[in-house]
């Protein structure tokens, strides 16, 4: 995980590094566009769903807590995931740029996250936003059911994650717009490289301070 912007990349203002968060359904591609960006831009990238699954893996407390909730498809508490993102946020240098992937997933966690921020000076700096019609996003979880075999990913949990977006995650943009953060929404419809080329259109226009082509 490099600290900085890389060369090629858009700068962030001088002496500042950013926080930006990818955002979207379950299935969005928010993992896989996560990892080019973390590439092309030099950020840390800090997902919660890897985190949790992690954790799982390593049968911690927090692991056995957070197995049974995502198995099901639902969202583990808000305290829970609020604790292990400040934890990580304050060991995170200061001068790296950090890229938030699955979290916030609720309107309490953005404003969670907004005091983290505040209490190390630093605040988001941008959204994207990825949109996926639903079929498709079912199609995709169910795929890579049958080749990785995730445990939240059965049609019931892919359905009740569905409703959690819908219900408490989707309002999380309209936070984010409503505090002046810059939210690009962005087609993640496409072969990935196509999806990663509009994100990073996007990405650069904001570090760029540009108006951006969808969104704000
Ligand atoms: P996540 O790990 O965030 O799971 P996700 O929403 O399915 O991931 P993502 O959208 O990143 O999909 P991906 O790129 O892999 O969370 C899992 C669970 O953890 C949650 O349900 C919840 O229980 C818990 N959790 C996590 N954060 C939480 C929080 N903050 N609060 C509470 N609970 C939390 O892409 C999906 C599939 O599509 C992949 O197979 C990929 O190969 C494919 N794909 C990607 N882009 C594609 C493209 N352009 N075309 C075709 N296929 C594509």
């Amino acid at each position: 995980m490099a600290a900085a912007l890389g060369d090629d990349a858009a700068r962030a203002p001088a002496g500042k590094q950013v926080i930006g968060l990818i955002f979207g359904p379950p299935g969005s591609g928010k993992g896989t566009q996560a990892g080019r960006i973390e590439k092309e831009f030099g950020m840390s990238h800090l997902s919660t769903g890897e985190i949790l699954r992690s954790e799982v893996a390593h049968g911690s407390a927090v692991g056995k807590e957070a197995a049974r909730i995502m198995a099901a498809g639902d969202l583990v508490p808000d305290d829970l995931i609020d604790r292990i993102v400040e934890s990580l946020l304050r060991r995170t240098d200061s001068s790296s740029s950090v890229l938030l992937d699955g979290f916030p997933r609720t309107v309490e966690q953005a404003k969670a996250l907004d005091r983290m921020l505040a209490d190390l000076n630093r605040n988001v700096d941008f959204v994207v936003a990825l949109d996926v019609p639903e079929p498709m996003l079912v199609d995709r979880l169910l795929h890579r059911a049958a080749v990785e075999g995730r445990t939240d990913d059965t049609r019931e949990a892919i359905m009740e994650r569905m409703h959690e977006y819908r219900l408490r995650t989707a309002a999380v943009l309209d936070h984010y717009r409503r505090i002046g953060v810059p939210v690009a929404e962005v087609d993640g419809v496409g072969a990935v490289d196509e999806v990663f080329d509009r994100v990073r259109d996007e990405i650069k226009r904001v570090l760029e301070g540009k108006p951006q082509a969808r969104g704000i």
